[in-house]
């Protein structure tokens, strides 16, 4: 017993020595005091450029005698208790209208209301006005008005980057954001220390003055609705000097919206990130999928979206293609993990006519999914969105991550929200839990327990933001990777006033980071994990007899109110399976030191000095790349053709929950192993594979063209750099997407285009290559 406790004592100096190491070497790098070549030749990296496994340094236990699977001594608590603060519901944004002003054969998006003002958006890029100023103007009109150097917008000029189909839809509503450091006095916890302006980079309402911190820590929730195209002016007003970022973070970003259908230019991952003192126009299209193949004279009237009076606008499109439950991220390649951990988040829920968000209105086609009904649609009162997180502190109590580590990144912090441990206040009714994971490794497998420690059972309705054909009742979550949703009915009135309820993670992760290690039994994880404290209870629910709306501020909807609403047996229908034009075979795995780097040794786009590749794709049995913009992966000919893809995990015991963007899938199978029922036949965008697992779904693409992405959502596996680069083309004469996207590579000066290198094999246009069968 003495020698443990002494051995134990010894491993917490030691990781305590791990972080303060670490700590140091990241705050004199982000202050130039040393270089990377300075660590190099210090030995602190190998010459593959690994990061030598010694204690102090290590990014995994077993080698830094850690006390958490980060190899870091535990972050400091400041004597907060878990369940000793009120859930923050997310920061709900409100939008203003959008009216059209002619240009000569333009059509320009004018922001009203709150944003009376902005600077018009426009279908092409003010960086095209910037690199030719139209008549009367000049070039200072459209510059950077904080360093004084290129364009305005970081939206690459020209009609490739112009909005596609911006008149058919044209923004109705608009957001104006601006990414800041973070406004003074705000923390995860009230015991915990304010996070300092460069430990958090978040989003404020409007465009907020430079310099002036303004970012809120809980993250914006948007509510949009099918037939409501959106414009989103992103503000980047982070510090100019890249080093001003307390340790982490890339003061660049591209915003990506997972998984919406939207064209390239608006999908945030298409290399075209965007510099301190810009801004960066999105347009949200709120496209329902298949509207150019199917339902294409809106007809069907669960193909729709609220009209804010109790009807319906209806909308072309294939009503099983609605998506709900979705979010919002930062994707500057090779530096993602770092900007969503420091607080480049958002979530967004689409409402349509079948998934509205009101529970009382009758019409045959609202489904009435709890949600409450005091607004026509979007209703929150019973409808929260949940982000479980997970984060770490230095000693100070400040947001710290480790830039070092290539396997993965766990905290020891169990956030909801941007909130420690959580509690939530809760009636005696069913209400809709969407749970996003946004960990930046960490899977989770999440339970309700019930006052005695028993499972409650719960009815699962959709995975990542689709509706399930039929709700399914489940005890326990599956595992639950980087990005994946899962929107769960929980119906409260079995309990009574009083009782009190925990959200629990039952899933251990392995010391060395690769993945699940095991779930543990409710009970186990009830009493949690003493080397990790993100493994057991993570969120209380406390049954109480009145709330305040969240909906209508002011009012209190109490216990005794009648629950309208319902879980109909069935919410959509299946997408039938049919037989593909092709199939493809993508291979996640770890081969080599990747070629991220050009002949020159320079990353597209630029990436850390110290930087190594890992990680590795193939693409039907050919050699392994990692990623790099200039180079296309896959290429899909023409819009509509359907496909049947297989992603195989390269082993290693590791696990990748891999992401593909703009087009869910509908999961087939996991080769021989078995498949879930809240995935067979079930449309997803991230797909774990599981330690030498595999999985195959049908996709097709189509409305949009240009530059997307497929990568593994373990954000740290993705910057090292498990992504690869999809060209879309239209096929539609006339597009600029029937041609192939010169890659944009964004500067501080503006943008200027490469031509991109298409790998053959992922090119059905190429003659066909022997494919090499993988096992
Ligand atoms: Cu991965």
């Amino acid at each position: 017993m003495y020698l443990s406790s002494r051995v134990s004592r010894i491993r917490q100096k030691e990781a305590h020595n791990a972080r303060a190491n670490r700590a140091e070497i990241i705050k004199a790098l982000s202050i130039d005091q040393i270089t990377r070549r300075d660590l190099f030749r210090w030995g602190i990296f190998t010459t593959s450029g690994l990061l030598v496994c010694k204690n102090g340094l290590s990014p995994f236990a077993p080698s830094a005698f850690a006390q958490v699977p980060t190899g870091t001594p535990r972050s400091p608590l400041f004597n907060a208790k878990k369940f000793s603060q009120a859930l923050p519901r997310l920061n709900q944004q409100n939008s203003v209208p959008v009216t059209r002003l002619l240009r000569g054969a333009e059509t320009d998006a004018v922001f009203g209301g709150a944003f009376a003002g902005e600077r018009n958006a426009r279908r092409l890029s003010y960086h095209t006005d910037f690199s030719t100023p139209p008549p009367g103007t000049t070039k200072a009109d459209f510059t950077n008005p904080i360093t004084n150097r290129g364009p305005i917008e970081g939206r690459p000029p020209g009609e490739v980057f112009a909005h596609q189909r911006w008149d058919e839809f044209f923004p109705k509503v608009g957001y104006v954001m601006t990414l800041s450091e973070i406004a003074p006095n705000q923390s995860f916890h009230p015991n915990f220390p304010a996070q300092a302006p460069n430990s958090v980079w978040s989003y404020a309402t409007g465009h907020s003055a430079f310099d002036i911190p303004s970012g809120i820590l809980t993250p914006p929730l948007i509510k949009g609705r099918y037939g409501e195209p959106i414009i989103t002016r992103i503000y980047n007003n982070t510090p100019v000097n890249r080093a001003d970022n307390n340790g982490f973070g890339r003061n660049e970003t591209q915003l990506h919206f997972h998984n919406a259908h939207n064209g390239a230019e608006s999908d945030g991952a298409a290399n075209v990130h965007h510099f301190p003192g810009t801004f960066f126009d999105y347009r949200w299209s709120t496209t329902l999928a298949r509207r150019d193949k199917i339902n294409t004279q809106a007809t069907e009237r669960r193909a729709s979206g609220p009209d804010g009076n109790g009807g319906l606008v209806n909308v072309a499109g294939d009503f099983r293609e609605l998506q709900g439950t979705m979010w919002i991220h930062d994707h500057r390649f090779f530096f993602t993990a770092q900007n969503i951990y420091k607080g480049n988040i958002m979530m967004i829920n689409y409402y349509s006519g079948p998934d509205r968000g009101n529970e009382a209105l009758a019409d045959g086609v609202n489904l009435r999914l709890p949600s409450g009904n005091r607004l026509d649609f979007g209703n929150l009162d019973f409808d929260v969105n949940l982000i479980v997180s997970d984060a770490a502190f230095d000693q100070q109590g400040q947001l710290f991550f480790d830039v070092f580590t290539t396997d993965g990144f766990l905290g020891d912090l169990p956030l909801v929200n941007f909130a420690y441990a959580p509690f939530m206040e809760v009636l005696p009714r069913k209400y809709r839990l969407r749970i996003l994971n946004a960990c930046m490794s960490r899977f989770v497998q999440l339970a309700l327990a019930n006052p005695a420690g028993s499972a409650v059972p719960f009815q699962f309705i959709a995975n990542d933001g689709n509706l399930v054909v039929n709700p399914i009742t489940l005890t326990t979550l599956d595992h639950q990777g980087t990005g994946e949703r899962y929107d769960i009915v929980v119906d409260f009135s079995r309990f009574s006033i009083g009782s009190r309820l925990k959200l629990v993670n039952r899933l251990r992760m392995r010391d060395d980071g690769r993945g699940p290690k095991e779930t543990l039994s409710l009970a186990e994880a009830l009493r949690g994990d003493p080397d990790d404290p993100v493994v057991g209870p993570v969120m209380e629910f406390r049954v109480v007899g009145q709330v305040p709306s969240v909906d209508v501020p002011g009012v209190t909807n109490f216990a005794n109110a009648p629950d309208q609403s319902q879980v109909p047996a069935v919410l959509t229908e299946q997408i039938p399976v049919i037989t593909p034009v092709r199939t493809r075979l993508v291979q996640f795995g770890r081969s080599g030191e990747g070629d991220s780097r050009q002949a020159n040794g320079q990353c597209i786009p630029d990436c850390p000095e110290d930087a190594t590749f890992p990680w590795t794709i193939k693409v039907n049995g050919q050699s392994a790349h990692s990623m790099n913009a200039n180079r296309i992966s896959l290429l899909i000919p023409k819009a509509g053709e359907i496909e049947h893809w297989t992603f195989v995990n390269g082993g290693g015991g590791w696990d990748h929950p891999i992401h593909l963007h703009f087009e869910e899938g509908v999961t087939l199978n996991r080769g021989s192993n078995p498949i879930p029922t809240t995935e067979r036949l079930v449309r997803k965008d991230v797909w774990r594979l599981r330690p030498d697992g595999r999985v195959t779904f049908q996709v097709q693409f189509g409305e949009y063209g240009g530059s997307y992405v497929n990568h593994c959502h373990n954000a740290v596996h993705e910057d090292f750099a498990m992504l690869m680069r999809i060209q879309l083309l239209t096929g539609v004469a006339g597009s600029p997407q029937v041609a192939v996207t010169n890659t944009p590579n964004p500067s501080p000066d503006g943008v200027i285009f490469t031509t991109p290198e298409i790998l053959p094999e992922g090119d059905p246009r190429q003659p066909v290559r022997p494919s090499s069968r993988v096992g």
